[in-house]
C-alpha cells in the first residue's frame, strides 16, 4: 500500500508494515517532517487492522543518526526540553504502547536518538556492519529518548554506563554478545531474515501477543506478586479470545492454527 508520508516509506504486505526512514544523504537523521511522519506511521500501524507486525529500518547505509544536528543550528530552535518532550518522547511511547510487535532491522549505524529508537523496539536484528554510537555526550548532551531507562534494562547498568559515557562505536557482533540485539546477519540477508521473523510473528495470535507485550512492560516496573496477579488478569482476557479456542482446536486436530485476532 502506498502512502502519504514524505520523509519515510510505508509499506504493508502480508500483515507486516515496514517503515523505512528515508533521508539517506543525512543518515536518516530526524528532522521535523521525519519525526512527524514517524509518529503518524506508528499511529497508522496501530489503527490498521491488516497490520500485525511492524518493521522499522533505514534507507541507505544508516539506520538513523538521531536528531538532525543542522536543525539545531537554524535560527530559534525549540528549547531542547520541549523538543525532547514533544517530538522524541512520543516516538518511543508510540512504539511501547503499540499493541503489535515492533522489530528494528538495524541496517547500519544507529546513533543518538536513533539508537534509542532501536532500543525501544521489541526485537532488534542487526546487519553485521551495523553499529551503535551513543553520541549524545560527544555534543555535550545527555542520553535521551528513553536511553537511560532502556539501555540498562537491555544490557545491565555497568555496560550501559560504559556505552553512554565513553560513546565508542559498538559493532553489531559485540552488541549481540552483550544481548543488545537478538540476531546479527550478513548485510545482504537483513531484509529477508527480518521478514522471516516478522512473518512468524504475523502468524501468531495477535491479542495474545499484544497482552504479552503489555505484561512484559508492566513487569519491568512492578514487584513479583503484582506481576503474578497482572498475568492472571491478562490470561483471563486471552482465555476468552476466539484465537485461544482456535489454538486448542488446531492442537487436537494436529494442524497449524489460523489466528484472526478475535
Ligand atoms: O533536538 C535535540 O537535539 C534533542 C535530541 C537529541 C537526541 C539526539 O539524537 S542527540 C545525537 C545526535 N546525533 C549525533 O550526534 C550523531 C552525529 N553523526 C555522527 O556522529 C556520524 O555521522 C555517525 C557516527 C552517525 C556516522 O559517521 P560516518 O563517518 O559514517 O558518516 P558522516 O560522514 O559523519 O555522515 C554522513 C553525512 O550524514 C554527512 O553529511 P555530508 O557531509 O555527506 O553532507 C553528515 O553531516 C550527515 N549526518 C550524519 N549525522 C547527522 C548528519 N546530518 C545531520 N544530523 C545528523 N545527526
Amino acid at each position: 500500500m502506498a502512502t502519504a508520508f514524505d520523509a519515510l516509506r510505508w509499506e504493508v504486505d502480508a500483515g507486516i508494515a515496514t517503515i523505512t526512514l528515508d533521508r539517506p544523504a543525512a543518515l536518516n537523521s530526524l528532522e521535523a517532517s521525519l519525526k512527524k511522519d514517524l509518529l503518524a506511521a506508528f499511529r497508522e500501524a496501530g489503527r490498521d487492522r491488516a497490520v500485525r507486525v511492524v518493521i522499522l529500518t533505514g534507507a541507505g547505509r544508516a539506520f538513523c543518526a538521531g536528531q538532525d544536528l543542522t536543525e539545531r543550528l537554524a535560527p530559534d530552535p525549540a528549547p531542547l526540553d520541549v523538543e525532547v518532550r514533544e517530538r522524541f518522547n512520543p516516538l518511543v511511547m508510540a512504539i511501547r504502547l503499540l499493541d503489535k510487535p515492533v522489530i528494528a532491522a538495524i541496517n547500519g549505524v544507529a546513533a543518538g536518538a536513533g539508537a534509542s529508537l532501536a532500543f525501544a523496539c521489541d526485537l532488534r536484528i542487526a546487519a553485521e556492519h551495523a553499529s551503535f554510537v551513543l553520541a549524545f555526550g560527544r555534543i555535550g548532551l545527555i542520553p535521551d529518548t528513553g536511553a537511560t531507562w532502556l539501555l540498562p534494562r537491555l544490557v545491565g547498568l555497568g555496560r550501559a554506563f560504559e556505552l553512554l559515557l565513553l560513546a565508542d562505536p559498538l559493532p553489531a557482533a559485540e552488541a549481540l554478545r552483550i544481548g543488545l540485539v537478538n540476531r546479527v546477519v550478513p548485510d545482504e540477508e537483513l531484509a529477508a531474515e527480518t521478514r522471516r521473523v516478522a512473518a512468524s510473528l504475523a502468524a501468531g495470535a495477535p491479542r495474545a501477543m499484544a497482552l504479552t507485550k503489555r505484561a512484559m512492560h508492566r513487569a519491568l516496573e512492578a514487584g513479583f506478586e503484582a506481576t503474578l496477579d497482572y498475568e492472571a488478569s491478562l490470561q483471563g482476557i486471552a482465555g476468552r479470545t476466539a484465537d485461544h479456542a482456535e489454538g486448542l482446536a488446531a492442537f487436537v486436530e494436529k494442524r497449524p492454527p489460523r489466528f484472526t485476532g478475535s
